[in-house]
């Protein structure tokens, strides 16, 4: 039994009941369907995980999170919530050391520091449904951004991070694919477009009958610019202190 077993097990007892869901991969996975300039630099057995919050986590987290703590405003209050439960996973694994990257982290040359859809797709969390995947696809030169589908959520859910045990190998992880669950090319066409063209209505989400989705407070809460979220979660009876 490798040492990624026991981290899985004690990691999703940290995160699982707070809405996350966390999936193992090796970083050479990663590394290998990507361009050099987007490689994380670690040896290739490396054991990291990338961390998606179901729709339960607004509910188990981020309420909750909001009732007990003082928001700093000049952060995302998601974004703030996310790092907070991170920084406990962290602190269960005081032996190790642990990088967290998150969904919005940027290298200064603006480009992400991890392409979470492609974390989330070679540790089999939820397949990564590209232009490459639709044959002879309608496009021509317009650039199709591609999205992940979970099978139990749709497309009801966010990558929020990849954490890297930059101490850990993880040599005997056997890798899990993700789940095709949008295998028709006409399916396929739709949902890019749907989350090209029609993000803001959401159907892209529910191109499977998800399990779960946003509750309605959820939805609207994301359907509101991030400038104006701070001033809903006031009307909601959260105090913002002011800057
Ligand atoms: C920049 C960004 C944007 C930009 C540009 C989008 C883009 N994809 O480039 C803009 C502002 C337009 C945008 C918009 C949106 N975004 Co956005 N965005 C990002 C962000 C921060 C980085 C994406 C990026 O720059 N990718 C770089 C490009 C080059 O990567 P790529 O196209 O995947 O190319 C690589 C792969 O093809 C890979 N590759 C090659 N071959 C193979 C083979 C296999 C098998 C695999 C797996 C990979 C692979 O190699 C390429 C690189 O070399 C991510 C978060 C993150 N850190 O990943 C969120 C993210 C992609 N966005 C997300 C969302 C939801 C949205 C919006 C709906 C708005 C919103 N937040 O609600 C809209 C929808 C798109 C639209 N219609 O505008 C989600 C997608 C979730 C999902 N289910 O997939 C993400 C993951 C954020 C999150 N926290 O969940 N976004």
């Amino acid at each position: 039994m490798g040492a990624h077993v026991e981290i899985l097990e004690k990691l999703r007892g940290a995160l699982e009941p707070q809405g996350f869901e966390v999936h193992p991969f090796q970083v050479s996975w990663y590394n290998g369907v990507l361009e050099s300039v987007f490689h994380l630099s670690y040896p290739p057995d490396t054991l990291a995980f990338v961390v998606l919050s179901s729709p339960s986590m607004f509910e188990k987290s981020f309420k909750p999170f909001l009732a007990q703590r003082k928001l700093q405003s000049l952060r995302d209050p998601i974004d703030q919530c996310v790092a907070h439960h991170m920084r406990l996973a962290q602190e269960k694994f005081p032996l190790h050391k642990i990088d967290v990257i998150y969904d919005y982290e940027l290298h200064p040359n603006r480009r992400p520091k991890v392409l979470m859809q492609t974390a989330a797709h070679v540790s089999g969390a939820a397949y990564y449904y590209q232009r490459s995947d639709v044959e002879e696809d309608p496009w021509g030169k317009q650039k199709m951004f591609g999205v992940c589908i979970h099978p139990r959520f749709g497309g009801w859910f966010a990558i929020r991070a990849v954490l890297v045990f930059t101490d850990v190998q993880a040599t005997h992880l056997a890798k899990t694919l993700p789940i095709d669950c949008v295998p028709g090319r006409e399916e396929r066409i739709k949902l890019l477009e749907n989350f090209n063209y029609n993000w803001r209505d959401g159907k892209y989400r529910d191109v499977l009958a998800a399990e779960e989705r946003y509750s309605a407070e959820q939805t609207l809460y994301f359907a509101t610019p991030p400038a104006e979220r701070l001033k809903l979660l006031e009307m909601w009876g959260h105090p913002i202190p002011p800057c």
